[in-house]
């Protein structure tokens, strides 16, 4: 059985002007109903280079408290190894099909590196608009070059260039993030497993759609990861619910734009918030974003880190190994 690809189906649906049925989502759900319009959301700034170092965890602190999400510049990541990223990638997603099919997961894999489809379905039990690419890059111990793209052929440096420049920029943020909870630099990523968490590499691909009003490229949810880095091409499609409204983010050229995910939320016992978002797609471009999920080890233990607990602040959620946390979050079973 052959997986069809929303790529593929874009074409087609390009041509004849509507989208199949499996993807038109419910009115109350679809974006042009849900959205605010006319206002896009300046998220929070952190520029990492600010030399009062107060002021920057004070910052940080405050963007992960009441929004999840901030965008980051000065981040000393070259523009050039961000532009090189996301020209290998889209290179490998304008491959002829077959060539894409060589790394693709196989029928009932149940890993999730590899290129693919969201066999699930998305929204209210329609398919988003987007296919994907997963595969770890960090550490050397948790890379398996299988789902690599071997073409084109510089891709492999490329990744591997971007994630040096990155490790150094995420534990800055990790560090700041465990200095706005009051902690040691270091004690937020200790609690996430330290030098043996995996840096996972995904590559959203969202075909122009000729209905982008009927459907959504991934609906709404929060990362299971501690923090998501992410970097998107030059096409609106982030939204971010705030104050029972979604609102499209707006970008900064070459900025970094951070989520807070569920396992910081956790680790901090609430005080940071994972952010609740979701992606719309576009009639004429295709949208294309490079999240990097910096998930703890799955034998690893998460919870909220017992300095923070006290009588008046009680644990809020569980410890537990990542990898039950995530199988719970998959199979919509409770924490
Ligand atoms: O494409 C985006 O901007 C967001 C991607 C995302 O939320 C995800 O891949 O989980």
């Amino acid at each position: 059985m052959e997986i069809e690809r929303v790529q593929e189906i874009a074409s087609l649906s390009n041509l004849k002007g509507t989208i199949p049925s499996e993807f038109i989502i419910l009115e109350n759900e679809q974006a042009t109903t849900t959205t605010i319009h006319g206002a896009v959301l300046e998220v929070p700034v952190i520029d990492l280079c600010n030399p009062d170092d107060q002021s920057l965890v004070a910052s940080i602190s405050e963007a992960s408290k009441s929004w999840g999400i901030f965008q980051v510049v000065n981040h000393g990541i070259p523009n050039e190894h961000i532009s090189e990223l996301q020209k290998v990638g889209k290179e490998f997603f304008e491959l002829p099909q077959d060539e894409k099919e060589v790394i693709a997961k196989p029928i009932g894999y149940e890993g999730v590196e590899g290129y693919g489809t969201k066999h699930q379905k998305e929204v209210e039990g329609k398919k988003g608009w987007v296919d994907h690419l997963f595969h770890r890059v960090w550490p050397p111990s948790a890379v398996n070059y299988h789902y690599w793209p071997k073409n084109p052929p510089s891709y492999r440096e490329t990744n591997e260039q971007y994630t040096q420049s990155l490790i150094p920029v995420a534990d800055k943020l990790l560090g700041l993030l465990s200095r706005g909870l009051g902690l040691e630099d270091g004690e937020v990523k200790q609690g996430l497993g330290c030098e043996d968490m995996f840096y996972m590499l995904k590559i959203n691909y969202y075909p122009a759609c000729p209905c982008p009003e009927l459907d959504l490229g991934l609906g709404p949810h929060t990362d299971m990861s501690s923090i998501t880095i992410l970097v998107p091409n030059e096409v609106q499609g982030l939204q971010v619910f705030k104050d029972d409204h979604w609102y499209d983010v707006a970008y900064i050229p070459n900025a970094l734009i951070v989520h807070i995910g569920d396992q910081i939320e956790i680790l901090s016992n609430g005080k940071y918030k994972s952010v609740y978002h979701r992606t719309t797609v576009n009639k004429e471009k295709t949208r294309m974003s490079w999240p990097m999920f910096l998930e703890p080890p799955p034998e690893f233990e998460v919870g909220p880190i017992p300095k923070l607990i006290t009588q008046d602040n009680p644990s809020k959620f569980k410890t537990k190994k990542y990898k039950d946390f995530v199988d719970c979050k998959l199979n919509k079973l409770p924490q």
